[in-house]
């Protein structure tokens, strides 16, 4: 089989849809090798000091582990000098991170969650980066987190990795979903999957079942459906996977469909949900929709919702159409 690099075919990709110029060409290639570093670090765990708590909070108030610090720093380090960005914004940092003055500015914005599943990261279960590119808006001065304000249907690249047994790379453009495995060995990144599309029916779900209780009712309804199987409403059997590494269970449903949900519940109003929109919704639900998926927050599609905040939570279901469509029709 002829091996296609990253390279050739983000180059190939311009040729074919116009979509990746040579900035952007050269920040998805900075980011994707600085994922590459994150995977040697993942890879050491003990060996290389880097599992256990940094015993610091991040701006969510939770205790960042050694790998969230180290990774947020491989990120910013990689991706300042390159002179393709404007500012970076990622899960680790209260406010954004403006490109210094001693590089020249770009025209991207970039954001992350550079290590997502930070409670799977001392138990050696897949974990994953997730990042996010915006345009800066037009005519912009100093970046301000306002700049970053813009609703995730203007992304113009979205991907994640996922560390596991595999390291894999997974990207949009805008023009479909498509997988590259790290060549460990040589170093490369190699496209393995062209075009993943996410099966429209499903029969997977992946939900944390211990917050049942704090749940609304369409999701009480949806999630008691699926759990009464053949004999109830759906008249069908469903099996539950939940990874809790959103890459990972997402990776999955990339891989062979299922339906994804992270919603909100009576807990705490100030908090709509666990996961955040920027850096963990909006590039998920933009691979996902380039792979045939939905997702939605219930009642509006992720990608239409006007952020307001750079760490703004956001309710969460994606995966195949149809499950996401049934989920969101009991939310109306
Ligand atoms: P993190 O960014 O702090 O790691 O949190 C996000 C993660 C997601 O990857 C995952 O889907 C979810 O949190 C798991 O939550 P729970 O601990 O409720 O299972
Ligand atoms: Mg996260």
């Amino acid at each position: 089989m002829k091996r296609v690099s990253l390279t050739q075919y983000l180059v190939e990709e311009q040729r074919l849809n116009n979509t990746i110029p040579a900035e952007l060409r050269l920040l998805i290639e900075v980011v994707a090798r600085a994922c590459k570093s994150i995977s040697h670090a993942v890879g050491k765990g003990a060996l290389g000091d880097v599992l256990g708590s940094a015993d610091t909070e991040n701006i969510q108030g939770e205790v960042q582990k050694k790998l969230d610090v180290i990774s947020n720093e491989i990120l910013l380090q990689a991706n300042e000098w390159g002179g393709h960005l404007a500012a970076m914004a990622s899960e680790e940092m209260e406010s954004i991170h403006p490109i210094p003055n001693r590089y020249p500015m770009g025209e991207y914005l970039l954001l992350f969650d550079p290590l997502d599943g930070s409670s799977n990261i001392d138990v050696n279960v897949s974990i994953g980066t997730i990042f996010s590119v915006l345009k800066a808006p037009e005519g912009m001065g100093t970046p301000t987190e306002q700049d970053f304000l813009q609703a995730g249907a203007r992304q113009v690249a979205a991907g994640y990795a996922v560390y596991g047994p595999q390291t894999m790379l997974v990207l949009t453009t805008g023009h479909g979903v498509h997988c590259f495995t790290l060549d460990r060995e040589m170093g490369s990144w190699v496209l393995t999957e062209r075009d993943m599309k996410i099966p429209q029916a499903t029969k997977e779900f992946a939900i944390n079942m211990s917050n049942q209780r704090h749940w609304h009712p369409p999701v009480q309804r949806y999630v008691s459906e699926l759990l009464a199987g053949s004999t109830g409403a759906r008249g069908k059997d469903f099996n539950m996977r939940w990874i809790a590494s959103m890459v990972a269970d997402v990776h999955r449903i990339l891989n062979r469909g299922g339906v994804f949900m992270y919603p909100a519940d009576v807990r705490d109003t100030s908090k709509p949900g666990k996961l955040r929109l920027m850096y963990e919704a909006n590039p998920m639900a933009f691979i996902v929709e380039q792979a045939g998926g939905a997702a939605t927050d219930g009642v509006r599609r992720i990608m239409d919702i006007e952020p307001t905040q750079l760490h703004q939570r956001v309710p969460v279901f994606l995966g195949s159409k149809e499950e996401v469509d049934l989920v969101s029709r009991y939310h109306q």
